[in-house]
């Protein structure tokens, strides 16, 4: 490619897409290429009126075929959706490298990989079921109690930039695995592979009103008129904490139910006992995959004395050979930031970590390329050391390609100093001593801990965060869970 890459021609003009067709509005915003600032599309944004009848659809949906349909003949659909993204699998990588300038490399295995496999997970899922029974004995009679489980309704699903069509299909598949209509509300950096998922739902004969999708921004536009919508049963969001916190007030009116997987500030702790080599390539991975634009990503890095000078070194030299540039260039290991935008905001971290008396090991600056990249939103791969704990910078979730390394000395101090942060999402630990891998993992205040790998994924187990990284679970059952109302019948034998 070596340029920047176009979208597939049906998203130069990016509609929503609600009760079935998609739809022109007169306002309209930019899609502009992270890789040089070129406008790649204008995207139709939902005012208050079309958000209405994207929910209104999607409620009168409930009570058409597709409330009829069992679990199986919803995994059916499912499997279907799945086909369809397969079948247009390079137009996907393409929307999500245009809008996000991502590797594309790590389109295909990852993002779009993901997609499909969220919704075969959860075809396959359902179709399992199961509830709980219960036998009882009382003064009135043997009961038997048994669960069923029904859709919510309207599922309000809001999602961000980082991971585009993995993050929206990880919360659209278990919603209509369940039975429910959704509204969706893509980040307003990354339309284009939403779109073409309304594209394929269409084509896999969705009946109208069962996925709705809507174009435009958070706050006094579709985002906060979708949430606010007294129609909508259930809220899933995917985003900024402070957006949550918002969220969650505006979900109080009605007292609908939230489900919410937000920011963090993840540690990555590397024991003396590790394997060196592979916590190196670990932390490399875990610091600067997409650009450090993953929630999960480790922007604390705790490396234990013995071998903290060596480790700063030897992270120092892969991170050096870490070659930016376009996402198809061959030998490139890391694309752009999300925006001109975002960059300003990581750029005021490079900033903030100087001031705050950071030595900067690598990076910390702009890449100068010569050519139309300069128009983009690159940024150096960087590595501190020398803060504080509580400095801004090892406190405040940066969301770039950025790491502080700080020595620590015993398992305790680590345990601590891990704990001690507003955030709650996961950490990585490097080591291999069996029982300091299970110790120290049950004392981190975290949701997922990761030992010796990083950000691999059964995508039936547990996932969400602590403190200000989430409220709930979803993955496997819990997000069964979270979609169903679960409703007890209790049988007089
Ligand atoms: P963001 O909160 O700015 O935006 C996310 C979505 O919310 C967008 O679609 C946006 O338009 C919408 N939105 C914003 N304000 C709103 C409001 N008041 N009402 C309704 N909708 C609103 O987040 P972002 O910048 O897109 O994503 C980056 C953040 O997401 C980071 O903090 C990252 O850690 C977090 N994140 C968390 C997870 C996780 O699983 N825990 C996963 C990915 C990203
Ligand atoms: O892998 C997942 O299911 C998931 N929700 C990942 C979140 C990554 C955050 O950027």
């Amino acid at each position: 490619m070596q340029s920047t890459p176009t979208l597939p021609a049906s998203l130069r003009t990016t509609m929503p897409y609600v009760d079935g067709a998609f739809v022109a509005t007169a306002k309209r915003f930019a899609n502009t290429s992270p890789i040089d600032g070129s406008r790649i599309a204008e995207v139709c944004e939902a005012d208050a009126p079309l958000v209405d009848r994207a929910v209104r659809a999607a409620r009168a949906a409930l009570d058409g075929p597709w409330g009829a349909l069992s679990p199986a003949e919803r995994a059916q659909v499912l499997h279907r959706i799945a086909d369809g993204i397969e079948a247009r699998f390079e137009d996907f990588v393409a929307a999500e490298v245009a809008d996000t300038g991502r590797l594309v490399e790590q389109a295909r295995s990852l993002d779009v990989a993901r997609g499909i496999a969220n919704f075969r997970t959860f075809a396959d899922l359902v179709k399992v079921g199961g509830g709980e029974t219960f036998e009882s004995r009382t003064p009135a009679g043997d009961l038997l109690n048994y669960t069923v489980r029904k859709p919510h309704g309207v599922i309000g699903i809001i999602s961000p930039w980082n991971l585009p069509l993995l993050l929206l299909t990880w919360k659209v598949a278990p919603a209509l695995a369940c039975g429910n209509c959704v509204v969706v509300k893509p980040s307003e950096e990354t339309p284009s592979s939403a779109t073409l998922l309304a594209e394929v739902m269409h084509d896999a004969g969705l009946p109208p009103g069962v996925f709705n999708l809507l174009h435009g921004f958070g706050p006094g536009s579709a985002g906060e008129f979708l949430t606010r919508h007294p129609m909508v049963d259930a809220i899933t969001f995917t985003g900024e904490s402070r957006t949550g916190e918002a969220i969650m007030k505006v979900a109080a009116e009605g007292v609908r139910e939230v489900s919410f997987e937000l920011g963090g500030k993840n540690a990555a702790v590397v024991f003396a006992d590790a394997d060196f080599d592979a916590a190196v390539e670990g932390v490399l991975r875990s610091s600067f995959t997409n650009s450090g634009q993953v929630c999960l990503c480790s922007e604390r890095v705790f490396v234990q004395r013995p071998i903290f000078e060596r480790f700063v070194a030897a992270l120092r030299q892969r991170t050096e050979a870490l070659r930016i540039g376009y996402p198809d260039e061959p030998g490139v290991h890391m694309g752009s930031l999300i925006s001109q935008s975002h960059r300003q905001k990581v750029l005021s971290y490079f900033a903030l970590a100087v001031e705050e008396g950071a030595t900067v090991v690598t990076g910390g600056r702009v890449p100068h390329f010569g050519d139309a990249r300069d128009n983009g939103a690159f940024v150096l791969p960087t590595i501190w050391t020398g803060l504080p704990d509580d400095a801004r910078c090892n406190v405040e979730e940066v969301f770039g390609p950025v790491c502080h390394i700080a020595p620590f000395d015993s398992d305790d101090e680590v345990v601590r100093r891990v704990n001690d942060s507003k955030y709650g999402l996961a950490a990585a630990l490097w080591t291999t001593n069996l029982k300091r891998a299970h110790t120290v993992s049950r004392r981190l205040h975290v949701g997922i801990v990761w030992i010796n790998t990083w950000f691999t994924r059964d995508l039936r187990t547990p996932f969400g965060g602590a403190r200000l990284s989430g409220l709930g679970r979803e993955g496997g059952r819990h997000s069964l869970d979270f979609y169903s109302e679960i409703s007890n019948i209790c049988i007089q034998l």
